[in-house]
Order: structure tokens, then sequence, then C-alpha cells
């Protein structure tokens, strides 16, 4: 397949998954870095809603939102090639629970961002204590699961969608909210998402230096 374009930042937990689902499918892609702030006009164009990532196909036709992509993705993929879902039911089971919870962390960090942009005076204690609980939460959840999260319902090649979102998240926390992440105490799970970042496809899609 050719003539996808992908839009987005790689500091995005979002737009980087859904660059790795296709990286690790080996499925060719431009990316266009565009920023859902600095270019805010300009992803409105590819993206109803005004966010990233954003996937469009030669044709025309776009596909917003990451779960939606690797789904598309995971669908086209060749089924006789390696893949991200499992087939079996119990094993995708507990990797979409993980993928879910993961999912759920980088919204949660990523709000923490969004809240930390607004001028000081509009910042809400509350709205902190609360996404810091939640973050704090998740982590802890993901950590129990750390030993399975690698290589849930895929022993073959040892990474799954859990994995993925897994490492997005964590990855993002460590670059924007580190002090979150070790006041968590979640020592497998950074463990894993360090081992996970220096293997393909992670090394090949990059949260950006800086
Ligand atoms: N559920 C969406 C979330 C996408 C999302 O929230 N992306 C962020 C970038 S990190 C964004 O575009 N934020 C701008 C906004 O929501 O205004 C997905 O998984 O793709």
């Amino acid at each position: 397949m050719s003539g996808l374009i992908l839009t987005g930042l790689y500091d995005s937990p979002f737009v980087r998954r859904a660059a790795l689902a296709l990286t690790f499918h080996g499925i060719e892609f431009e990316h266009r870095a565009l920023s859902v702030f600095g270019d805010f006009d300009e992803v409105l164009k590819v993206n109803p809603l005004g966010r990233a990532p954003a996937l469009e196909m030669e044709d025309g036709r776009v596909l917003v939102d990451s779960r939606a992509i690797i789904e598309w993705v995971e669908a086209w993929a060749d089924p006789e090639r390696r893949r991200l879902t499992p087939r079996e039911q119990e094993d995708l089971l507990v990797t979409l629970k993980i993928e879910s919870v993961a999912i759920g962390l980088a919204e949660l960090a990523v709000s923490r961002s969004l809240e930390a942009r607004r001028e000081p005076q509009y910042q809400d204690p509350a709205r902190f204590a609360r996404l810091d609980r939640q973050i704090g939460s998740a982590l802890s959840w993901l950590e129990e699961r750390a030993r399975v999260i690698r290589t849930q319902g895929m022993p073959a090649h040892g990474l799954s969608r859990a994995g993925i979102a897994s490492v997005c998240a964590v990855t993002y926390l460590r670059h924007r909210w580190p002090d979150l992440l070790d006041a968590a105490g979640c020592e497998n799970l950074v463990a894993l998402t360090a081992e996970l970042e220096q293997t393909e496809p992670f090394t090949l899609v990059p949260f950006p230096a800086g």
C-alpha cells in the first residue's frame, strides 16, 4: 500500500501508536508533522475534530482516531502475517483490557498537559489532584500486569497492541510528567517500556527529542 499520509506529531501517544502499528506491518506512509495547536487550521482540513492522528488515503478518504486506524491496519494486514491483535477470545479480552487502560492513561496525561497550558489563574488544583489520582491508579494497574503486557496473546513475536499502547503512554509520561511516573513506583512497567523502546518498531518511530 502506498499514498498514505499520517498527520500529527509523535509526541502524541495517539499519533505515535498509529504510526507504530503501520510501521509494525511494514506499511509505508508519509508523515505530515502538523501540530494540533500551531497548525490547527491545517489539521481541521483533514480531521473534522481538529485532532491528531488522521490517516489520509490516496483517494482522499480519511480515517481519524488511533483505535480506528489500528483496527483498519490490522484488518487490512495479510491474515497469515504477524498481527498485534490476538485471535483467541481470552487473549483478546486481556489485550483489550490492558490497551483500554493504557489509552485512558494517555488521555489523562494529555489532559494534564492541556490543563497546564492554561493561564495560571484559570488552573484548577482540584482538577490536577483528580488527574494525578487517576494517573497513579492506572499506572499501578498496569504495573500489576507488566509481565503479561509484553507478550500478551502474541508470544511468537512478543508485541501486541497492549504493549504498544502501554509504551506510548509511559514514554509520554516520562517526557512530560516524570515526577508522576517516579511517584507511582511502577518499576516493572518502566523497565518494560525502556526495553521495548530499544526495539523495532519503536526505534523507527521515536518520541521526539527536546
Ligand atoms: N481518541 C483519539 C484522541 C486523539 C487526541 O486527543 N489527540 C490529541 C493529540 S495528543 C489532540 O488532537 N488534541 C487536541 C484537542 O483535542 O483539541 C485517538 O485515539 O486518536
